[in-house]
């Protein structure tokens, strides 16, 4: 369960602080939800400036660095593990483009934002990163591996 490649891959999203403060939570989490993925963990946190910075550890040589910390760690984020089948790509394709502007209508980005620099959401770019992320946010105690009656009999 949630390794990488299977059925069952993982990935880390969050509702950053602007997502939360524009009260899109259900909505975002309807996306994943009727997409088919199944929510194995969920919790609402204030990111620490620390947390933030090892969160966007390598993108600290980047000139926007410091104000993404600012961002990230300015209120409260949803936190979420979703699994299923392509997860991690798939998740991408459901948060559309990094800049908002570029991500196509239909995609979660590309329907509620605008800006590179209060994007609403965060998804894992890779297995490694997946992996690393679900890692940083959840203990393992907090991530469920439960069935769901969906899983039985939909192929
Ligand atoms: P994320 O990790 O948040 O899902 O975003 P991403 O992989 O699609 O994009 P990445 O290049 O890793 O950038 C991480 C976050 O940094 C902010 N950003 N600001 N001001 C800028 O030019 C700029 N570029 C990126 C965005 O919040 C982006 O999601």
């Amino acid at each position: 369960t949630g390794v990488p490649g299977t059925d069952k891959e993982r990935t880390f999203i969050a509702i950053k602080p602007d997502g939360v403060q524009r009260g899109l939570i259900a909505a975002i989490i309807a996306r994943f939800e009727n997409k088919g993925f199944k929510l194995v963990a969920l919790k609402m946190l204030w990111p620490t400036k620390e947390k933030a910075e090892s969160h966007y550890a390598d993108l600290a040589t980047k000139p926007f660095f410091k104000g993404l910390v600012a961002y990230f760690s300015s209120g409260p984020i949803v936190a979420m593990v979703w699994e299923g089948k392509d997860a991690i790509k798939t998740g991408r394709v459901l948060l559309g483009a990094t800049n908002p502007a570029a991500a196509v209508p239909g995609t979660i980005r590309g329907d509620l934002a605008i800006s590179v620099g209060r994007n609403i959401c965060h998804g894992s770019d890779g297995p490694e990163s997946a992996v690393h992320e679900i890692a940083n946010w959840f203990a393992p105690e907090e991530v469920s591996d439960y069935p769901r009656s969906l899983d039985e009999w939909i192929v």
